[in-house]
C-alpha cells in the first residue's frame, strides 16, 4: 500500500475543532516539528473568520515551541495534559485559556487507553524510517507514540531527514496489557529489551507523510552558578556516605534524575566522584551530562524515555551512534516511569522542588501555591516508588526574597511519605525515621537559608502544647502572606498567631 506524502498544510486540514490530538515524543525530542506549525496558522485563519477552533493536546511530557509555544499563541488549545514547560502555554493556563490538568506522566497512556478521556482522533507521529506497511522506526524520544498510534482513528507520520544516521535498535516499543490481563513487565534491570525495535501502524490509518528537517531546538544547559554546583555536591556526599554506610549496596543502584541544572550539576559531581562507581540509569530523560558520562565509562547504561540532547550533543550522538547502540534504551514513558519497575530496581531518584515545607512535604509545580509552572511531570512517579527518594532546590530565591523552605508547603505533589531526602546548597536532610518534629528539626538546621533560620524556629515554638506535628494554621503561611503584601518573605509576622497563644493561655 503506497501512503501519499502530504505537506503540513494539508494535515493539519484533516484536524478538526474539537479533536483530541496525541502526539509521540518526551521533552521536545521526537515531538512533532511541521504539522502543529501549520495547524496553530490554521487556528489563526479561521479565528480571524470568526471560526471556532481549538485541541485537546495529548503529549508524553514537554515539547518545543513548534508544539506547546505555537499552539498556545495561537490560541488553538482547549485542553492539555499532562506536562508542559513554554513559557507562553504557560501563560495561557494561568490566564486560564487553556484547561490543564497535571498528571502522572506513567498515567497518561494506560488512562488514554481505558477510555477516560475519549478517543484519540489524530496522532502525529515522528519517524525517522518508514516502511510502506506501516513499520516506524521512531526518532529521539517515544512518550506515548505506541499507545496513540495504536488508539488513533487517522495517523499523520512527520518523516524526519534532521536524523542523518539510523536510530534503529534504540527504541523498546511496548503496550502492557490492561487490567484484568495485565501481568509483571519483565524489566529486572536497565538493559532488558521488553518490545520491539518498529513500532507497527496500520497503514490504513495513516493520512500522509510530512517530510521535515528540523532539530529538537534544545538550547545546552548554562553552566551551573555556585548554588547549583553546591547542591550537586552535596547529594554526591551524601550517596558516597550511603555507600560507604552500606545503605546502598555497594554495587550501587540505578540513578533516575530529573532536568535541569540541578540534575546536571548532580550527574557531573556523581562522574567525578571516585568512591561512585561505574552505574546505570533508569530514567525519563537523558541529557548531555549522560552522554559524556557514557563517553567516559562511568555510566555504562541508561534505560530512558527520551534523548532530550542539546544539538549540539545531538551531532555529536549521531556522529558516535554505534558507540551508544548498545549502552540506551527508549521505552515508552509507561514504562520508563513504570511505579512496579521503579520500586522492582529500587532507584535512587533525584527531583526537583520549588518549594518544601518544614515537615518534608515538597511542591514542585505550583508557585506560590497558584500559579502553575510545569506540572508534576515523572517526579512522582519515581518518588513515590524509590529505594531512596532525594529532593532538592536552592534554599532562596528571588535574591532571598523568597524562601524555598517555608513552614507549610503552598502545594503539595509529593508528601512527607514520599520524600526521604532534602538537599540544598546549606546541606542534607536525612528524613528517614524521624518524627514530624524531627524532621523539622533536621530541615531548619541543615537546608533553610541563615536569613531565614530564626523565622522558622519561631515557627515551631509557636505550638506550645506536645502535639504531633507542630503547624500553627494562623501562622502556617505567614512568609507567603508577607511575600504578597510587602514582595519579601523575611518580613513574616506571627503576631497574630503569638497574640492568640496569648489569649488561650
Ligand atoms: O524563576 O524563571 O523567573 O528565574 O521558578 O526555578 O530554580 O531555575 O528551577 O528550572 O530547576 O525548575 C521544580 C520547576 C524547577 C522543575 C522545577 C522560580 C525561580 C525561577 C525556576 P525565573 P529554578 P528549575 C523530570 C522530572 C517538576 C517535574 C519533574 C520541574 C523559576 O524541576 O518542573 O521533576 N519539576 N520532572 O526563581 C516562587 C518558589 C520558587 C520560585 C523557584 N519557591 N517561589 N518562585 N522559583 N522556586 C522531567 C520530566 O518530567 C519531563
Amino acid at each position: 500500500m503506497s501512503i501519499p506524502f502530504i505537506t503540513a498544510e494539508e494535515a493539519a486540514a484533516c484536524i478538526n475543532n474539537g479533536d483530541n490530538v496525541g502526539l509521540s515524543g518526551f521533552t521536545a525530542s521526537g515531538t512533532p516539528k511541521v504539522v502543529t506549525v501549520a495547524l496553530a496558522k490554521r487556528a489563526k485563519e479561521l479565528h480571524e473568520k470568526g471560526e471556532p477552533f481549538k485541541i485537546n493536546l495529548f503529549s508524553g511530557a514537554s515539547t518545543n515551541d513548534h508544539v506547546d509555544g505555537e499552539l498556545a499563541r495561537a490560541e488553538a488549545v482547549n485542553l492539555r495534559t499532562p506536562y508542559q514547560g513554554h513559557p507562553d502555554s504557560r501563560k495561557a493556563i494561568n490566564c486560564g485559556q487553556i484547561h490543564y490538568f497535571d498528571y502522572h506522566l506513567s498515567h497518561l497512556s494506560q488512562d488514554l487507553r481505558y477510555g477516560f478521556f475519549g478517543p484519540i482522533d489524530v496522532a502525529i507521529i515522528e519517524a525517522t524510517e518508514m516502511s510502506p506497511n506501516g513499520d516506524v522506526i521512531l526518532g529521539a524520544g517515544l512518550g506515548m507514540a505506541p499507545t496513540i498510534a495504536a488508539m488513533a482513528k487517522k495517523v499523520i507520520i512527520e518523516y524526519s531527514s534532521y536524523y542523518h544516521t539510523s536510530f534503529r535498535g534504540f527504541h523498546d516499543n511496548y503496550i502492557p496489557a490492561d487490567p484484568p490481563h495485565r501481568r509483571e513487565i519483565p524489566i529486572y534491570k536497565p538493559s532488558d529489551r521488553i518490545g520491539s525495535t518498529v513500532l507497527h501502524i496500520d497503514p490504513k490509518k495513516i493520512i500522509g507523510i510530512v517530510p521535515s528537517n528540523a532539530s529538537e531546538s534544545i538550547k545546552p544547559f548554562a553552566a551551573g552558578d555556585e548554588t547549583t554546583e553546591r547542591i550537586g555536591a552535596n547529594v554526591c556526599h551524601f550517596l558516597a556516605e550511603q555507600l560507604r554506610q552500606g545503605e546502598i549496596p555497594k554495587e550501587f543502584l540505578p540513578i533516575q534524575s530529573g532536568v535541569g541544572n540541578v540534575a546536571n550539576a548532580v550527574l557531573y559531581g556523581l562522574g567525578e566522584n571516585p568512591e561512585i562507581p561505574q552505574f546505570q540509569m533508569y530514567t525519563e530523560v537523558i541529557q548531555d551530562a549522560v552522554m559524556h558520562l557514557m563517553e567516559e565509562g562511568k555510566c555504562n547504561f541508561a534505560s530512558t524515555c527520551a534523548l532530550t540532547f542539546s544539538d549540539e550533543a545531538m551531532l555529536s550522538f549521531m556522529d558516535n551512534i554505534d558507540f551508544f547502540r548498545d549502552k540506551i534504551l527508549m521505552r515508552p514513558g509507561e514504562i520508563s516511569n513504570s511505579p512496579e519497575i521503579v520500586r522492582r530496581l529500587g532507584l535512587i531518584a533525584m527531583n526537583t522542588a520549588l518549594e518544601a515545607d518544614i515537615f518534608g512535604n515538597v511542591n514542585s509545580t505550583h508557585v506560590l501555591g497558584t500559579k502553575m509552572m510545569n506540572g508534576i511531570g515523572g517526579s512522582a512517579d519515581f518518588s513515590r516508588n524509590a529505594y531512596l527518594s532525594i529532593f532538592s532546590c536552592p534554599s532562596i530565591q528571588k535574591g532571598g526574597k523568597i524562601s524555598a523552605i517555608v513552614p507549610m508547603a503552598s502545594h503539595v505533589d509529593h508528601s512527607e511519605h514520599s520524600v526521604k531526602v532534602l538537599v540544598t546548597e546549606q546541606g542534607v536532610a536525612d528524613l528517614r525515621g524521624k518524627s514530624p518534629r524531627q524532621r523539622a528539626e533536621t530541615i531548619i538546621e541543615n537546608c533553610v537559608h541563615p536569613d531565614y533560620k530564626q523565622l522558622m524556629w519561631d515557627y515551631l515554638k509557636l505550638t506550645q502544647k506536645p502535639i504531633h506535628t507542630p503547624h500553627n494554621l494562623h501562622a502556617a503561611f505567614a512568609l507567603h502572606e508577607a511575600f504578597a503584601e510587602t514582595g519579601d518573605m523575611r518580613n513574616a509576622d506571627y503576631g497574630r498567631a503569638e497574640r492568640l497563644n496569648e489569649t488561650n493561655d
